[in-house]
């Protein structure tokens, strides 16, 4: 399969502290969502191929805030939204943060914004407490996600293939488990292919499908 392209577009727009500041949504918003240092930033901006876009999250004082990247994928595509929310289980963070995590997430997850969530985790990890009530609360609400597993760099192929059978074992079906690398370069063009809808790839489309 070949490289897909770089997103033709793709900029910070704003970040929100609650529901109130959202942005208008597009239709369609895929919301990147795991564990403080399970790769999230790295995993946004390799697949919107755009180096260093997701650091404008991590800068200090937007760590608690839910950020939005205005995406254009290719020619013919309509925009969507990229929400990267904050990492959860940041054993460093202050208190008022680790409350306020919560509360976010849950008004974030539960507006009817068109979401489709990456549910990212270190894939030498295994599902925790946290992971579990993000997937019940998708669940409840609805929110088609995606389990994807990051850094698989760590592990061997055959490692990782084992870890995905366990998790899909694990879920018993409640979504589908998916294998990445930011660091090598893997999984981008998939996960593209199984989480955007058409009208919002376009011309990615046709790289996606081999032409
Ligand atoms: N080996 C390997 N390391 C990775 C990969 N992706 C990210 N990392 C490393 O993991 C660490 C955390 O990556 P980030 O992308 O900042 O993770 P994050 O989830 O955005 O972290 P927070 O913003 O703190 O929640 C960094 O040291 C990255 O270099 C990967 O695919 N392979
Ligand atoms: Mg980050």
């Amino acid at each position: 399969m070949p490289t897909a392209p770089p997103a033709l577009s793709a900029d910070f727009v704003l970040g929100a502290a609650s529901a109130r500041q959202f942005p208008e949504p597009l239709g369609f918003e895929l919301a990147f969502l795991g564990r403080s240092n399970c790769g999230k930033s790295s995993l946004l901006n390799y697949f919107l191929g755009r180096k260093g876009l997701a650091r404008v999250s991590s800068t200090p004082g937007r760590t608690r805030e839910v950020n939005f990247f205005k995406v254009i994928l290719a020619k013919g595509a309509e925009p969507f939204w990229v929400a990267d929310l904050p990492g959860y289980g940041f054993a460093q963070a202050p208190k008022a943060q680790v409350e306020a995590w919560g509360p976010l997430a849950e008004s974030y997850l539960a507006a009817k914004r068109g979401q489709k969530a990456f549910l990212l985790m270190d894939a030498r990890r295994k599902l925790a407490d946290e992971e579990r009530l993000l997937l019940g609360l998708l669940g409840d609400l609805s929110v088609p996600l995606i389990l994807v597993l990051t850094k698989c760099d760590k592990l061997t192929r055959s490692e990782t293939i084992k870890r995905r059978k366990e998790l899909e074992r694990e879920l018993g079906g409640r979504a589908p488990v998916a294998l990445s690398s930011a660091l090598k370069g893997q999984g981008r063009e998939g996960l593209m292919a199984q989480a955007i809808p058409s009208a919002f790839l376009g011309s990615m489309g046709a790289y996606l499908s081999g032409k």
